[in-house]
């Protein structure tokens, strides 16, 4: 042995410690073979439809000869010549998304009035014959590469109706629409979503026929002809439509999915533009025979495309984030619209709306509750690479799965302290099938019982609930039915801060004012003397009456941080508890009923209110209608008063400049007058309609 190598020995040594470590690694292989992935449970998704699901919050922009013309439904025989934006800054909509956090846009390429947002060889009805950029431009190409060059995502909408073409209608047409889908899908790079709106045949233009055209909406597009188009240029995009083919349509345009949300679809039994889809289809089916996910589209403001009218009117933030709980929340996707400006931008408004939500959004979900993997056990398990801690890592193709077979299981999770939370995510791993039909969430209280404090039914790709703020240390989740043995790629808990904004102030006709929180959980202090509510506030405990004018302030506090929201101000009138309305007509009370979603309409283009006593008036109040379509709205009035009904004195008289753009309320002031009696006439309106009022007050002493 001493003729050996000196370096025998160590060598000998280094070989020991090899051979234990594969000894060692073999025995941990017999004892813990990775278990083979549960088989699949069909239908399931495409990969395209996978790398879809993952960009959940994209935009949409609604910009086209509509954001010129003041429409939303063009007719087809618009001038081309009226596109002009003035300052189009596709950067700016690129930079916007990007901030938010969205993976991509989605633009009209063409809407139902035909006008072509690129120049396309097919029709004159183009940004070719545009005043912009002297019919030099391409608004496609522009927006695609800006949204390129932030690293997002392009997508197009190309509308199959068409009131401009004289051939829509015919066989003609649909080689048309072929040839602008390939132009689309051939010159603007990677294009990761192709739509397909339902809405389709009608009246229109169609070249100067101006006429009505009905479609057989099932057949005369020959879809599976027109899909293989896109199949063949862009195999990576998906193609939503009523009926999918791979994407679906949420079947509203709240920007709502619903409670139970299956990605499964009857694909074959639906087509586009379907009457019975939203009621029948819309939710999806547990056992639809395809893979149709939901798509939730929503506009920031009332209508989808750009009108001044609507600067007053985007959506609040507990409006957004409510979009964003029912549609990410509820195994949706979310496809935001902005109605982009007559300049080519993203108008302001939107985006404080937008940012506001981004940022709650942020908040809410910035940090996870710290879970422990070791405090963590489930009551079945499919064995090893599918252990319950998986679920404590988001990627999907990590996760828990049940035991072969089992279509319930419970996963239970323990903390050293007990832990505040309010929000619960769950995902499935989609790529094995959308498995669970119920689920519950118990805590365990004091005494060792357990409570339920939220179910629900499907999870999908993402499942959020919003619970009542919960204390807990042991926190049991349960899937009580599954299509087929469960898995779970990702379960986490919250504790969103309370969206501590001012409370909503309301009065009805009686003078009885409601203040309603934004959250539940929230108090709510008020003053009517002018003193500060965050000092000297009254705490408000249901609805209190205030008859004569007065300032009312009101501000929020959450009890658990002790933080006040912003205060709120708002000058209540005169109620109009004893007010009558002398002009006759049907829904003549919807005039004083302190409702603005209410209007009354009169062919006298007058009004006459009775106030029921005689006040010192120093001005009135004319609340226009707030419809998405307006019409009999004063543009120039006169205001008389009266003390006995019969002899009239004109107080003021006067244009309300802008109304028809910004329909919000008017305020007029006039010198100090007794009366009893008002009377507004309506000299000028925006049309020859009927006069319409959804609300008039007056200002009193
Ligand atoms: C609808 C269309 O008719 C609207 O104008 C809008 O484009 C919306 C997204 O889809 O069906």
């Amino acid at each position: 042995m001493e003729n050996f190598h000196p370096n025998f020995k160590k060598q000998t040594g280094k070989l020991k410690v090899c051979l234990l470590v594969l000894i060692s690694v073999l025995i941990a292989r017999c004892e813990a073979p990775k278990q083979s992935p549960p088989d699949v449970v069909h239908p399931i998704p495409h990969s395209r439809q996978l790398s879809w699901q993952d960009m959940e919050f994209y935009a949409f922009a609604h910009f086209n000869m509509n954001t010129f013309t003041n429409m939303e439904w063009g007719m087809g025989d618009e001038d081309p010549a009226l596109f002009n934006p003035t300052d189009f800054d596709p950067a700016q909509w690129a930079k916007v998304c990007k901030a938010a956090g969205m993976k991509g846009i989605i633009i009209t390429g063409k809407h139902h009035d035909g006008f072509c947002l690129w120049p396309t060889a097919t029709t004159e009805h183009s940004v070719k014959n545009a005043k912009w950029k002297d019919g030099k431009g391409d608004i496609i190409k522009e927006v695609s590469d800006a949204f390129r060059k932030e690293g997002l995502k392009f997508g197009v909408y190309l509308s199959p109706w068409d009131r401009n073409h004289p051939d829509y209608g015919k066989p003609e047409y649909i080689e048309v629409f072929r040839q602008q889908l390939r132009e689309l899908l051939t010159n603007y790079g990677e294009i990761f979503e192709v739509w397909f709106d339902g809405a389709n045949g009608g009246t229109g233009y169609y070249g100067g026929a101006n006429e009505e055209r009905r479609v057989d909406k099932k057949n005369y597009y020959d879809w599976p002809n027109t899909y293989k188009i896109i199949r063949e240029l862009q195999p990576d995009a998906v193609i939503f439509g009523d009926a999918g083919p791979d994407v679906r349509w949420v079947g509203n345009e709240h920007g709502f999915a619903y409670e139970t949300t299956w990605s499964n679809l009857m694909r074959d039994s639906i087509y586009g533009g379907m009457p019975e889809y939203a009621s029948r289809y819309a939710a999806g089916q547990e056992n639809g025979t395809h893979w149709v996910p939901a798509e939730a589209d929503v506009s920031i403001r009332p209508g989808w495309y750009y009108h001044e009218y609507e600067d007053h009117k985007v959506k609040s933030l507990p409006q957004l984030l409510d979009i964003y709980y029912k549609s990410i929340g509820r195994n949706s996707s979310l496809l935001l619209n902005f109605p982009i400006d007559k300049r080519g931008k993203i108008h302001e408004n939107d985006i404080e709306q937008l940012m506001k939500l981004v940022d709650k959004i942020k908040e809410d979900f910035d940090t996870p509750v710290p879970i422990e993997e070791d405090y963590l056990s489930a009551n079945t398990s499919r064995g090893p690479g599918f252990g319950v801690g998986e679920i404590l890592n988001p990627d999907m193709d990590r996760y828990w799965a049940a035991e072969e077979g089992r279509d319930n299981a419970s996963i239970s999770i323990e903390f050293e302290h007990p832990v505040a939370f309010n929000r619960l995510l769950v995902q499935e791993n989609i790529a094995l099938g959308q498995r669970v039909k119920s689920f519950d969430l118990e805590v365990q209280g004091e005494n060792g019982s357990w409570e339920k404090i939220a179910s629900g039914t499907t999870i999908g790709y993402k499942r959020i609930l919003r619970l009542p703020d919960t204390r807990a240390s042991s926190i049991r989740f349960t899937i009580n039915d599954a299509k087929d043995s469960p898995t779970i790629s990702h379960l986490a808990l919250f504790n969103a801060p309370r969206l501590l904004l001012p409370p909503q102030v309301s009065r009805d006709k009686s003078g009885m004012v409601s203040l309603e929180p934004s959250e539940a959980g929230l108090e709510t202090y008020y003053s009517l003397d002018g003193s500060d509510p965050a000092k000297n506030g009254r705490l408000y405990s249901g609805k209190f009456e205030v008859l004569m004018p007065a300032t009312l302030r009101a501000i929020s506090r959450d009890p658990l941080t002790e933080a006040f929201s912003d205060p709120v101000a708002v000058n209540l009138q005169l109620a109009k508890k004893n007010w009558q309305v002398v002009t006759p007509g049907e829904n003549a009370i919807h005039l004083i009923d302190d409702d603005p979603g209410t209007n009354f309409f009169t062919e006298q283009d007058r009004v006459i209110v009775d106030l029921g006593d005689t006040y010192s008036l120093q001005g009135f109040t004319y609340f226009p209608m707030q419809n998405r379509y307006m019409s009999g709205l004063i543009t120039s009035y006169s205001f008389l008063v009266s003390e006995d009904g019969n002899t009239w004195k004109q107080v003021r008289s006067g244009e309300f400049g802008n109304i028809a753009n910004s329909p919000i309320e008017q305020r007029v002031d006039f010198p100090t007058t007794r009366a009893r009696f008002v009377q507004l006439r309506a000299l000028e309106k925006t049309d020859d309609n009927p006069a319409s009022f959804a609300e008039m007050g007056v200002i009193a002493d």
